[in-house]
């Protein structure tokens, strides 16, 4: 018998998780091993979709689908990570100051990009790695993979906390989330920092109004009487494929749109639309789509040497800059500078009046707010699918407030803001009318914002 510390946000489901999994480390790390559990939720995006990446406010709530690791130390550099599910097959890796990625797709890969990150973190502030020990690491996960629920902020905020638990490594939870904002980039998205800042920070009952560069949150209280239901497309927005590269295309878009739209106003050195935001901030969003449509076409050649041009710069600086050292390739089509910043600049006005509408208990705006989202996403974002449209369709014909699509898009999953009564009516109609004829399984929930990650002791037997 193990016993855990008590840790109210760990449910009963969870602790049972952990025993089970402290079992399976103790039949390796002997009966007396010291043993940490930790428990990192997924999330869903409520409003602020493809703002993160641009230093702009977002709006998740951490639910109630997590992972959790137990991992004890062990006295060698190896870092052995073992998968409940059988189908993610056991790694391992040795420590060392630049860890060599595994294959594309490799789910394990979250796993090195968190040590890597704690790796960096720490060796910048003078604990080097050779100070470091490595973990029999045990995971099991439960937040949906390919279903923009951040199954993969959930494992790589999970392991960085267990890497740090077992060398005695602590760091506060807002730093340790500035930490792995950017672990996704290590497999190669060059993603923002929500998913982890939300599986982080998240709180029971509230959404986390966040903002970025500094990284800050602030709880918002979600209403009494406001129910969530996550529904899963069955498409899958995989990252390790066509997904991450039109997400890295957004991203390429949006940082263009910034230094175009920074140029047409004079502003001098900026990176991302965060910072046109931060600078204009008596410009309505629609002011600055207005200066950006005046100063340059809607669209560019995806070579950048018509963007170079129009900047000022080498086409090959700009590459260089953009890209990411070559990590990210453009294909031919062009590309879109005004529908994204259209999309970015809009939606980070509907997040601060998103704010508003739930701090005033004003579900109804919320909704609305929700839909606007889903239309900019899907007309000028253009990472919407014909099903998930069909989704939110369906989830408002009966009765649901607003919905979306949550996460990245191009599959994945929609989330839908009811009112209490009315969730058994959106679930039998998303059930009746979009998983029936499509034969996909139904896989929907009602989710509920959870707190964020933790990390607890397992006493020996
Ligand atoms: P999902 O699709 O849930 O992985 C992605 C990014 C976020 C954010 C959203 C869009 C990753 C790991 N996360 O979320 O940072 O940019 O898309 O708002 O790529």
């Amino acid at each position: 018998m193990s016993t855990a510390t008590p840790n109210p946000a760990w449910d009963a489901s969870e602790l049972d998780r952990a025993a089970f999994l402290a079992r399976e480390a103790r039949a390796f790390a002997g009966a007396d091993a010291p043993l940490i559990a930790v428990r990192a939720p997924g999330r869903v995006n409520l409003i602020g979709e493809h703002t993160d990446y641009s230093g702009l406010p977002v709006l998740p709530v951490a639910i109630d689908r997590s992972v959790i690791i137990v991992a004890a130390r062990s006295l060698s550099r190896e870092i052995s990570v073992y998968n409940s599910d059988r189908s993610y097959p056991h790694r391992e890796f040795a420590l060392e100051r630049k860890i060599p990625p595994y294959a594309t797709g490799d789910w394990a890969n979250y796993v090195k990009a968190a040590v890597q990150g704690a790796i960096d973190h720490f060796a910048a502030r003078g604990v080097e790695v050779s100070a470091m020990r490595g973990a029999r690491v045990f995971v099991d996960g439960r937040v949906p993979p390919a279903a923009g629920l951040s199954s993969s902020a959930a494992l790589t905020v999970s392991s960085a906390l267990a890497f740090m638990a077992v060398n005695g490594l602590e760091l506060p939870a807002i730093d340790a989330a500035a930490m792995v904002a950017r672990s996704e980039w290590y497999v190669g998205t060059m993603a923002g920092g929500m998913d982890q800042a939300a599986s982080l920070l998240g709180q029971r009952d509230h959404a986390l109004f966040i903002e970025f560069n500094p990284l800050r949150a602030i709880p918002v209280k979600m209403p009494i009487d406001a129910a969530l239901v996550v529904a899963d497309s069955g498409e899958v927005a995989d990252k390790s494929g066509k997904v991450r590269s039109e997400y890295n295309r957004r991203v390429v878009e949006c940082r263009l749109a910034a230094r175009l739209l920074a140029r047409a106003l004079k502003l001098g050195d900026v990176q991302i639309l965060g910072d046109v935001v931060g600078l204009m901030k008596n410009w309505k969003a629609s002011e600055l789509v207005t200066a950006l449509k005046g100063a340059v076409p809607d669209l560019l050649s995806p070579d950048l040497v018509q963007a170079g041009a129009l900047l000022g710069v080498s086409r090959d600086d700009l590459a260089r800059e953009l890209l990411d050292d070559s990590r990210i390739v453009l294909d031919s089509r062009p590309l879109e500078i005004l529908k994204r910043a259209r999309h970015v600049l809009s939606e980070t006005e509907r997040v601060f009046r998103a704010v508003i509408a739930l701090e005033e208990g004003r579900l109804d705006e919320m909704g609305r707010l929700m839909n606007d989202s889903h239309r900019s996403l899907a007309e000028d974002f253009e990472c919407s699918t014909a099903r998930l449209d069909r989704m939110v369709e369906c989830a408002r014909g009966a009765g649901a407030l607003g919905a979306r699509l949550t996460g990245a898009g191009f599959g994945g999953s929609i989330v839908a803001l009811c009112r209490s009564g009315d969730v058994d009516r959106v679930i039998a109609a998303l059930d009746a009318d979009y998983y029936a004829p499509s034969g996909i399984e139904p896989a929907r929930a009602i989710l509920h914002a959870s707190p964020g990650a933790s990390v607890i002791e397992i006493a020996a037997a």
